[in-house]
């Protein structure tokens, strides 16, 4: 198995040629970034650019760097018409559209809060195709994404992806640099009695939320009848990397803080390629009331609420949603 390398992965995937010339480029982007993460300190890119991107957090130097590399590396592809990016207030565009031509949709750097405590890191990509000759619409529901997929910069560098129909993980194989298949159908466990959220939001949480935590921290005494684990790493690729491995739900909510806003995380660049791979992956991915792969984009950085991971936990949590919703009417 570890002999199939991407390159042969993709071209027995019987993918658009110019399709596979773009994830190889993604592909080429994380190694390159996995370096510059890695020499961070030697190359003095760690810490703060003292700027702000779109979405009014602090940039780091990395966050910058990892940018810039995307789209360098991604521009190489002749059929890549338009970049959007965490990093980038406005849509890039690399060519006038043509029908069938490619948008790449990326988190650079997701959870560089942890690049300067030295815990994982990673890049976070969608790709989606251009209708029509012209159209400049790069607001398309996560359902038209043709592939998806993340490099976590962990233990080992590992690229992740789906074309549809199943979810692969190649490890990059030190020395050679050759991303290599090691998880040839990776499947999200149907059960679990793992989940993760940043639990210091308590206070703002919304009542299925908190019924559903408290339920999981009763434990045993509980109406769960067993204990729970929880765990919070500030860095979505890292957990839907582990919830991948091992099962697990992870849930960035809505709540009294950050409603207004949407939610926290975003939805064309991280809920909706990490709803795809769950999905593919047999989980389910919803706000805890929409299916996030269906919601209509209004805008390039829209945030949204998250509830994603082992499909029977992530309905319980609809369940709740949905009752609480009835009888709030
Ligand atoms: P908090 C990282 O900034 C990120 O976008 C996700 O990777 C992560 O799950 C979340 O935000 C962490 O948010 O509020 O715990 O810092």
């Amino acid at each position: 198995m570890t002999d199939m390398t991407l390159r042969r992965y993709l071209t027995q995937s019987a993918l658009d040629p110019n399709l596979i010339f773009l994830l190889e480029d993604i592909a080429s982007s994380c190694r390159v970034i996995a370096d510059h993460v890695r020499n961070g300190a030697f190359e003095g890119n760690l810490g703060s650019a003292n700027a702000t991107n779109i979405q009014g957090e602090t940039q780091k130097t990395l966050d910058i760097l990892a940018n810039d590399e995307f789209e360098r590396i991604c521009a190489n592809s002749p059929h890549l018409a338009a970049l959007v990016s965490e990093e980038v207030e406005e849509v890039t565009w690399l060519k006038d559209p043509e029908a069938g031509d490619y948008l790449l949709y990326f988190d650079p750097l997701d959870g560089s809060s942890n690049l300067d405590v030295n815990l994982s890191v990673g890049s976070i990509f969608a790709v989606m195709q251009v209708q029509s000759d012209g159209d400049r619409n790069v607001l398309h529901k996560g359902r038209y994404q043709v592939c998806a997929g993340y490099a976590i910069y962990g233990p080992s560098l590992m690229f992740v992806l789906t074309v549809g129909g199943k979810v692969a993980g190649f490890t990059c194989q030190h020395g050679t640099g050759d991303f290599r298949l090691t998880h040839p159908d990776m499947k999200v466990p149907a059960e679990t009695s793992e989940f993760a959220i940043n639990t210091s939001r308590y206070r703002y949480w919304d009542a299925p939320v908190r019924r559903y935590v408290d339920e999981c921290v009763a434990g045993e005494e509980g109406v769960r009848l067993r204990s729970f684990n929880m765990r919070w790493t500030a860095s979505m690729v890292a957990e839907i990397h582990r919830i991948l491995t091992r099962g697990g739900v992870f849930l960035y909510p809505a709540d009294s803080n950050n409603r207004n806003a949407g939610g926290k995380l975003r939805l064309m660049y991280e809920a909706n390629p990490m709803a795809m791979i769950i999905e593919q992956a047999g989980g389910a991915a919803s706000t805890g009331h929409t299916p996030i792969l269906d919601i209509a984009p209004t805008g390039p950085h829209q945030r949204v609420p998250v509830i994603l991971g082992s499909r029977s936990e992530v309905e319980r949590l609809i369940t709740y949603h949905t009752t609480e919703r009835a009888t709030a009417q």
